[in-house]
């Protein structure tokens, strides 16, 4: 039994088609209602209206099916105040439910969220060059550093990286023109395609001081408040939740950040302990760290994996990193798809209906013909195409060779 191969769509205005996806060879579609504002409820009408978007095509004369279906929501997006544990936030918390109860009755099972605070996914550089041409997503440290440090200035940001660091920050921070500063503040805070909206620096900073009194055991607890409100709705509505790792899976900002490692997964996963309470197996966010082991997750809480993004990243040992290619770099990738794939096994053996687990291919590189294109930094259609070509060709292999 084979995964679900979806893809990501960021709505009418993306620029990889719905029948490029169709051609891509993906059957699901992951998309949201980006223009709804986070927190209002998400109606019936407007999930309806989506819906037959992606899955008829109106264009002939006669409405014929695309052969696609909105298999997945990412995502819908949760309140800063649930996230703060403000007082007000049961009034978002009762929308979220309501669009939950709405999502499961247009027939979506699977939603997809995240509970970072401030930012959402964080690169700081969106291009940079690999060896052949192409480009890549990268995290380097250093220039988080040069913007946390001496461009932001941060309050006691100092305290949160070593002197090494701080002079690297310093030399290359001197050494950078505006022109690069500004770019690097750009990629940083001014939102990623799918994520928070951007901020200016003066925002930022405001966003940041209203998490001073948070810590991790806090916002834990208003995560656990969250799920217990919601998760008993999404179990009616036959929903399945997907909380998105930390990416990176690091400290960022002195922000507080909880689902980063195993640990955290084992804490949130406890909290309610249902299937509606699952997570996403990020491989590229949670790979970030030696010290978690993708096939061990797996094998512990893979009852609880509710969809998958499929992509790789190369570490540098000093806590940078850049995406490589999705059969590359530190992410197993044979044995995280053979553990899927034993965990698929698994469910059907005991007659669970979500026993296919959705995937999609995730981030891909920029190269041929999209380095010319305007595109979505990681969702251009031919570096995705390209690593969706490449892990359906290894699941195939992993199951006809009978290992799973
Ligand atoms: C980036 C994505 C994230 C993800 C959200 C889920 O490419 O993986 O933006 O969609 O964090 O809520």
């Amino acid at each position: 039994m084979r995964m679900l191969q979806t893809w990501r769509w960021y709505g009418p205005s993306d620029p990889v088609t719905l029948t490029d996806i169709r051609q891509a060879g993906a059957t699901g579609i992951v998309t949201a209602l980006h223009q709804i504002s986070v927190g209002e409820v998400w109606s019936i009408e407007e999930l309806e209206k989506r819906k037959r978007m992606i899955e008829w095509d109106y264009s002939k004369d006669k409405p014929r099916r695309r052969g696609l279906k909105w298999s997945v929501i990412e995502s819908i997006p949760v309140h800063e105040d649930i996230k703060l544990g403000k007082p007000g936030r049961d009034k978002w918390i009762e929308n979220y439910r309501q669009s939950l109860r709405n999502v499961g009755w247009v027939g979506i099972h699977t939603v997809c969220y995240n509970f970072m605070p401030v930012v959402d996914w964080t690169r700081t550089n969106l291009e940079m060059e690999l060896e052949d041409g192409a480009r890549a997503l990268a995290f380097d440290m250093i220039e988080f550093v040069v913007f946390d440090v001496y461009m932001l200035q941060r309050k006691n940001a100092e305290q949160d990286y070593s002197e090494d660091l701080l002079e690297q920050g310093r030399e290359k921070f001197e050494s950078m023109s505006d022109e690069q500063r500004y770019v690097l503040q750009k990629n940083i805070i001014a939102g990623l395609p799918g994520g928070q909206e951007g901020y200016s620096l003066e925002q930022f900073r405001e966003k940041l001081n209203t998490y001073v009194d948070i810590d991790v055991t806090q916002y834990r607890k208003n995560l656990a408040y969250f799920l217990k409100a919601i998760i008993p709705v999404a179990e009616e509505a036959g929903v399945r939740m997907a909380i998105h790792p930390d990416d990176p899976p690091i400290p960022l900002f002195g922000l507080p950040r909880i689902v980063s490692t195993e640990e955290d997964l084992a804490y949130l996963l406890n909290v309610y302990d249902s299937t509606s309470n699952g997570f996403t197996l990020c491989t590229g966010s949670l790979g970030v760290r030696p010290d978690n082991d993708l096939v061990r997750i797996i094998e512990r809480y893979g009852s609880k994996l509710n969809f998958a993004h499929l992509r790789s990243t190369q570490r540098d040992g000093h806590g940078s990193f850049h995406e490589t290619g999705h059969l590359r770099g530190d992410v197993d990738m044979f044995n995280v798809i053979a553990a899927i794939l034993r965990e698929q096994k698994r469910r059907h053996s005991v007659h669970r209906q979500d026993a296919v687990i959705p995937m999609r291919a995730d981030h891909g590189h920029t190269l041929l013909d999209d380095l010319k294109k305007k595109t979505n930094p990681g969702y251009s259609a031919i570096g995705l195409l390209r690593g969706m070509a490449e892990l359906r060709g290894l699941e195939m292999g992993i199951e006809k060779s009978g290992i799973v």
